[in-house]
Formats: structure tokens, C-alpha cells, sequence
């Protein structure tokens, strides 16, 4: 079932942390016909846009990488954005592609979907077993309603349109904004930013105790690429690292490696967000993937993406 080389491949979000990753990976494996838009060419909360974009262009597969997403801030600061733009975009995308007769699309969800105290690692059969996690319930819902309109599309219409569910994601073109980016591009710039101010110590959220799993974006990229091509299941499923650690053992990594020797502070008055939200990625395992970019290795690699961008 692989994609061949010139078929028409619709990378929404191209410009982004994992969209941008997903075409890196198309590109290093041959695929010559990759349509890109930015935010200014095409509205995807535009829905006539959308469909006049799909007709003009007719793009065969179609990978969802587009989505207002940010950290636990962000999210629990604008509710209605993260809902609105959410539902708004993923409608348009995979309505869309039905209408233009797409012969596979892939959506990208997040580990946010799972309840909060659902039992870890998650599995996927723990969607919709209990609340969700307050600080982005919103973003949740939307990607939820996302998954489930895949699979209504898949049996009403028979369209071969599956989802994903990554884990917290890290890597190139990440968003550096403290006050909307997640953890780890967010401790990445504070030590930097320390470290040449010499300061002497660096204020973390929260209180450093929950745990997260982080997976490097090519890595993601490579099972997005492995499942458009594999995987044609009505079930959604999990694309993790395997494991992970608490928010205090990331920031003394992340430390370490930016050499700042400073101290570390926690400010408890910030949301700590889920407690743990460790994927059970054994599904995807089994199919015979596998993440590639240990995490020490993939913070260097986004320092390194971070001081090309920002200047050192
Ligand atoms: O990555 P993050 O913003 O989002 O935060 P979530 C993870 C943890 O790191 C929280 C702590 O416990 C934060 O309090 N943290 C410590 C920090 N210092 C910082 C900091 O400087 N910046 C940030 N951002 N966090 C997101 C969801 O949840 O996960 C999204 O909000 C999405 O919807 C994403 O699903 C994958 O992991 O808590």
C-alpha cells in the first residue's frame, strides 16, 4: 500500500512543528508532489477557500497538521479559540477531502483526548471513560470530535480517513512564545536566555511533579508517513516515545545541557496540568514502528534548531 512517488500529497500546516516535519520526511523519501499553504494563501477556517483550494488542486492523500495548538497556558487562557478554530479547521480539511473524493487522509489528535485520571499508560479504549483534564478540555473536544468524524466519514461514506494520537511533540520550528509555547521549547529559551544573561536562577511552572512523554517530531513524522501507508483501521491510534519523566527531571536535563548553573525555581501559583499522560503505544509498536530520537539527543537537536533561529 505504499504511496507512490507522484501522487499529490496535502500537507496542511506545512509551516509547523510537526506539519514541517511530515514534509521533511516526504521529501527525503522521494515524494515529488507536495502542496503546501501558508495562513496567508489559504484560510483553512474559511470553508469555501478550502473547497475551492481541494477542487483546484485535487490532492490524492491528505496529512491534518494544522491546528491551533500551545501549551497549558494558552490553552487554559483562550477556551473559545482553541474550540472554535479546532472544530472550525478539521471540519474543513476532512469534509473537504470527502467532497473532493481524497483517497486517504490522516488526522493528528493529541494524548489531551484521554481523561485525566485514566488509567497509564493510556490505551486507546480509554476515550471517553471519564473527565477530562480542565486546563484543555477545550482543545480536547475539538480533537475528539475530530477522530469521531473520521470514523462517521469511514462509515457512511467509506472514506479512508484514520487518525493519530502523538504524544507531546518537540523539535524544528517549534513555538518559542513563554507565555503559548509547551514545556520544552519554553525551557529550552529560558536557560538560553538565562545562561547569556547570567543570571542565577531560571522560574519554572508549577511544581515540577508531573509526569510527560516527549516524542521528537521526525520521529512522528516517520509513523504519520509509516501509517498513511500501513494503517487503514477505523480505530484511532497512539504514537508515543515509550516513556517518560517528571517536568523537574526534564528542566535539570534541559539545564544541563544549555550549561546554565544556575538554580532551578518553581512557581506553584502556574497550572500543573494531568498528573502523568503516558501513551500505551503498543499498537503501533506491534506494526513494527519505532521512535528513533532518544530525548537527551532530540534537545540538542532543537537547541541547535533554537540558536539557528534566534541567533546564539
Ligand atoms: O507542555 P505544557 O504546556 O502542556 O506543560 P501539557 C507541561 C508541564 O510543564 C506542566 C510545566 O506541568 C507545566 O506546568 N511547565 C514548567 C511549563 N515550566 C513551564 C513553562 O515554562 N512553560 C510551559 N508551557 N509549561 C498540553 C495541552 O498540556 O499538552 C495541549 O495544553 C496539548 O492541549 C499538549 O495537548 C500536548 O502537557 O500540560
Amino acid at each position: 500500500m505504499g504511496i507512490a512517488k507522484n501522487a499529490r500529497i496535502y500537507v496542511a500546516g506545512h509551516r509547523g512543528l510537526v506539519g514541517s516535519a511530515i514534509w521533511r520526511e516526504l521529501q527525503a523519501q522521494g515524494h515529488t508532489q507536495l502542496i503546501g499553504r501558508t495562513r496567508a494563501e489559504l484560510d483553512l477556517l474559511d470553508a469555501a477557500a478550502v473547497a475551492k483550494f481541494y477542487a483546484a488542486e485535487k490532492p490524492d492523500y491528505v496529512f491534518v497538521a494544522a491546528a491551533k495548538v500551545g501549551g497549558i497556558q494558552a490553552n487554559n487562557t483562550q477556551p473559545a479559540v482553541f474550540l472554535y478554530e479546532n472544530l472550525a479547521v478539521q471540519n474543513n480539511l476532512i469534509h473537504g477531502a470527502h467532497v473532493a473524493g481524497v483517497k486517504k487522509l490522516l488526522f493528528l489528535g493529541s494524548s489531551c483526548i484521554y481523561p485525566k485520571l485514566a488509567p497509564q499508560p493510556l490505551r486507546e479504549d480509554a476515550l471517553l471513560s471519564g473527565p477530562l483534564e480542565p486546563t484543555n478540555e477545550w482543545y480536547a473536544i475539538a480533537k475528539i470530535a475530530g477522530i469521531k468524524m473520521c470514523q462517521a466519514y469511514r462509515r457512511q461514506y467509506g472514506c479512508d480517513f484514520i487518525s493519530a494520537m502523538p504524544t507531546n511533540m518537540y523539535g524544528p520550528n517549534d513555538n518559542y512564545d513563554l507565555q503559548g509555547s509547551h514545556v520544552l521549547p519554553a525551557l529550552i529559551r529560558k536557560f538560553h536566555e538565562a545562561k547569556s544573561r547570567g543570571d542565577a536562577t531560571v522560574t519554572c511552572w508549577g511544581t515540577g511533579a508531573p509526569m510527560r512523554e516527549f516524542l521528537y517530531a521526525d520521529d512522528l513524522a516517520r509513523a504519520c508517513v509509516f501509517l498513511m501507508e500501513n494503517y487503514s483501521d477505523e480505530q484511532f491510534i497512539n504514537v508515543g516515545f515509550g516513556s517518560d519523566l517528571t517536568i523537574k527531571e526534564l528542566a535539570e536535563t534541559v539545564r544541563r545541557i544549555i550549561g546554565f548553573k544556575g538554580e532551578i525555581v518553581w512557581d506553584s501559583s502556574k497550572p500543573d496540568g494531568t498528573p502523568r499522560k503516558l501513551m500505551d503505544s503498543s499498537r503501533l509498536f506491534a506494526l513494527g514502528w519505532r521512535p528513533q530520537v532518544l530525548l537527551k539527543e532530540g534537545i540538542k537537536l532543537a537547541y541547535e534548531d533554537f540558536k539557528k533561529r534566534y541567533g546564539a
